[in-house]
């Protein structure tokens, strides 16, 4: 199996993030993160790494707001230049303010009103490597996407940053590419997509991206957004609208869910796949659905983990498996491994 990797990723890699609270703490999505997966997979003859392909940039706008991809893109250069005797410090840019719902028609000429506009939340800190790294990532998505569609085989591509949370003009908890939503997009030449979510966070931006599509089925199982992040999308009675109603399912489950109890929720979403029938599939294959994660109160199992990958594999889908979240990071190689697993026959 190809498994898509960029040495570009180790250049976001932001000190800190703010927790609740205001606290201060080492940002959990770390470079050694895809360090871990690296090691595993390498002992394993089954698995060529690959360099991306460059795609340009043409298949991000078709997702993303031109705005908000300016933004990344020129915003820390532009934190650097301003204030030059300013007294806060500036290895990453992170607002403190945010707009309220109704008040987001103008968008600020200073670059800390712009920065609160496009980023939604404090674990989004913008680095001197942030958009080189998640522009990366966003190809690697690509390529494992283009492989899947050429070849009709399996591909995997270790995106770091991670995505789902990226809206379509808003970067928040790691993410600032959906890469998931690129690739999907791009796919969608080619017939039905469905996008397939088992990080423990919902994929709110996934969801919002293809909200009003019917051409992209998206799926996501995740802890119940009422009692955790990302808190104000995930919910099951959100189903999509207009040509999309009907077209995106949310599965939330409760704290402490094991193996069994998160198979079963996999087999609903694995009904809703079969009857769609779509061309490809996109996996947002977040790992902090595992017991021991910091961030997460899932209790899957790593051989649970295995038993989810041999479930979706089974659909004999052609499978783009995208790495997102999942923070033991020590144990994270092994788990990914688990999952592919099930893909890489
Ligand atoms: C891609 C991905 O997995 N992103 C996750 C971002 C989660 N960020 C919000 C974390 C809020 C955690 N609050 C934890 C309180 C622990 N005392
Ligand atoms: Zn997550």
């Amino acid at each position: 199996m190809k498994v898509y990797q960029s040495p570009s990723h180790a250049q976001h890699a932001p000190a800190y993030e703010i927790f609740d609270g205001g606290e201060k703490i080492p940002n959990f999505e770390t470079p050694q993160r895809v360090e871990y997966i690296l090691a595993a997979l390498g002992k394993d003859s089954r698995y060529s790494l690959l360099p991306p392909q460059d795609f340009g940039v043409e298949p991000i706008l078709a997702v993303h707001d031109p705005g908000y991809f300016h933004f990344l893109q020129t915003a820390y250069a532009e934190w650097l230049s301003i204030d030059l005797d300013a007294d806060y410090p500036k290895e990453a840019l992170l607002p403190a303010t945010f707009p309220p719902l109704n008040q987001r028609s103008q968008i600020p000429r200073t670059l800390l009103g712009r920065a609160g506009y496009y980023i939604s939340d404090l674990s989004a800190p913008i680095t001197t490597g942030t958009f080189p790294a998640a522009l990366a990532s966003a190809q690697c998505a690509l390529s494992a996407a283009a492989e899947v569609a050429a070849q009709k085989q399996n591909a995997a591509a270790l995106c770091r940053p991670p995505g789902h949370h990226a809206g379509r003009a808003n970067a928040s908890g790691y993410c600032y590419l959906n890469n998931a939503a690129i690739a999907a997009h791009w796919l969608t030449q080619y017939g039905k997509v469905a996008v397939l979510d088992i990080d423990y966070h919902a994929g709110n931006g996934t969801q919002e991206i293809f909200y009003e599509r019917a051409d992209v089925l998206t799926l996501s199982i995740h802890a119940d957004p009422a009692e955790e992040y990302p808190y104000y999308s995930g919910y099951p009675q959100q189903t999509g609208i207009n040509a999309g109603a009907g077209f995106h399912q949310n599965y939330p489950l409760p704290f402490g869910t094991d193996d069994a109890a998160y198979l079963a929720t996999l087999e609903q979403a694995l009904e809703r796949l079969r009857a769609y029938q779509p061309a490809h599939l996109i996996l947002s294959a977040g790992m902090d659905i595992y017991g021991a994660d910091p961030l997460g109160k899932i209790r899957v199992t790593r051989q649970g983990i295995a038993s989810i990958g041999e479930r979706i594999a089974s659909l004999r889908l052609p499978t783009a498996i995208l790495l997102e979240g999942g923070y033991a990071t020590a144990a994270l190689g092994e788990n990914f491994a688990a999952l592919l697993n099930a893909f890489a026959a």
